[in-house]
């Protein structure tokens, strides 16, 4: 039984049966996997986020592979908190994984009424705010900024009884600072991080690949930026962290827990080994074994900095 106590790891108000997740914008609204995936096993499912109005998203090209990496621009394509509560959520309820919904908006107050009314819907077990999209002008800021993320974060925690996570981006001089922040408004938890910002060039036509320009970086590539910026914020802030970027296998899950994440989540490894979450479920306690530990619990932020 994956569900044992063994796996089971809590983050603030959050407790999640395994620690492996799979990130937001990789999975869909994870109805698209149940074939291939069993949903249920997993540690909590993080659809795609979602906003107040419905969005297209940005003009094609939209993502491009890079060595060890995938750039992308989607530009927060989905349908909208409308849909999503009426078509995707009374699905997902019914899944025995945690759901945790991502949420984006322009403004406070976008983020705190979406926070509200996603907060009182049966099923949600967190709301994670995108602070960090790399791909829309505006939601952004709030991740770049100590104080406009607590403010945020505030706001939201205030609109809801459920855990608040705070996704953030990498794309900044002092993550720690800005996780602070996020404490400091009260989030249950940061999730560490959202995408690193590059560009792709097609030097023959003289133009950037992506039509919205710059993009977002992930996968390996991105994976020692991501644990850096878990291990600064483990050595100073004290708040739960859920650790993403670029993990694709046991050994990559284990050094984020030892680092000094609670969770992880997958996200780009989805696109090319959908099922490697399941994999990673079954193997995680013998990688713990190795270590003469027998829960999650023994080792997360056991790293030795002297
Ligand atoms: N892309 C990312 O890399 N991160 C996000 O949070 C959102 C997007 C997108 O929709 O473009």
């Amino acid at each position: 039984d994956v569900n044992t106590p063994a796996l089971q790891t809590t983050l603030g108000r959050l407790t999640l049966p395994n620690p492996i997740m799979v990130a937001s914008g990789t999975f869909g609204y994870a109805r698209e996997m149940q074939r291939i995936v069993d949903l249920h096993r997993l540690g909590g499912i993080l659809p795609k986020t979602i906003t107040a109005e419905p969005r297209i998203g940005n003009a094609p090209w939209r993502t491009v592979e890079t060595s060890a990496g995938l750039l992308n621009a989607i530009g927060l394509d989905n349908d909208g908190v409308d849909a999503f509560l009426e078509h995707h959520l009374p699905y997902l309820a019914k899944l025995s994984a945690p759901i945790v919904v991502s949420v984006a908006g322009r403004t406070v107050e976008d983020f705190t009424e979406l926070a509200r009314r996603v907060g009182q819907c049966e099923g949600v077990a967190a709301i994670e705010l995108n602070l960090s999209c790399p791909n829309v002008s505006g939601g952004i800021d709030f991740g770049t900024n100590a104080e406009s993320c607590q403010r945020v974060v505030a706001s939201a925690r205030e609109a809801t009884e459920v855990p608040i996570l705070a996704k953030l981006t990498p794309n900044v001089t002092s993550i720690a600072e800005i996780a602070r922040g996020a404490a400091e408004g009260g989030a249950d938890a940061v999730c560490l991080t959202n995408t690193v910002l590059g560009i792709a060039v097609d030097w023959r036509k003289q133009r950037p690949i992506l039509g919205n320009g710059m993009g977002g970086l992930s996968g390996p590539a991105i994976k020692p930026i991501a644990l850096r910026c878990v291990h600064q914020v483990r050595q100073s802030v004290d708040i739960p962290i859920i650790g993403i970027g670029g993990i694709a296998n046991l050994d990559d899950v284990m050094q984020f827990l030892v680092t000094g994440a609670s969770a992880v989540q997958i996200g780009t490894a989805n696109y090319y080994d959908p099922t490697l979450s399941m994999r990673l479920i079954d193997e995680l306690p013998s990688a713990l074994a190795e270590i003469g530990a027998t829960r999650v619990s023994d080792i997360v932020g056991t790293l030795k900095t002297s």
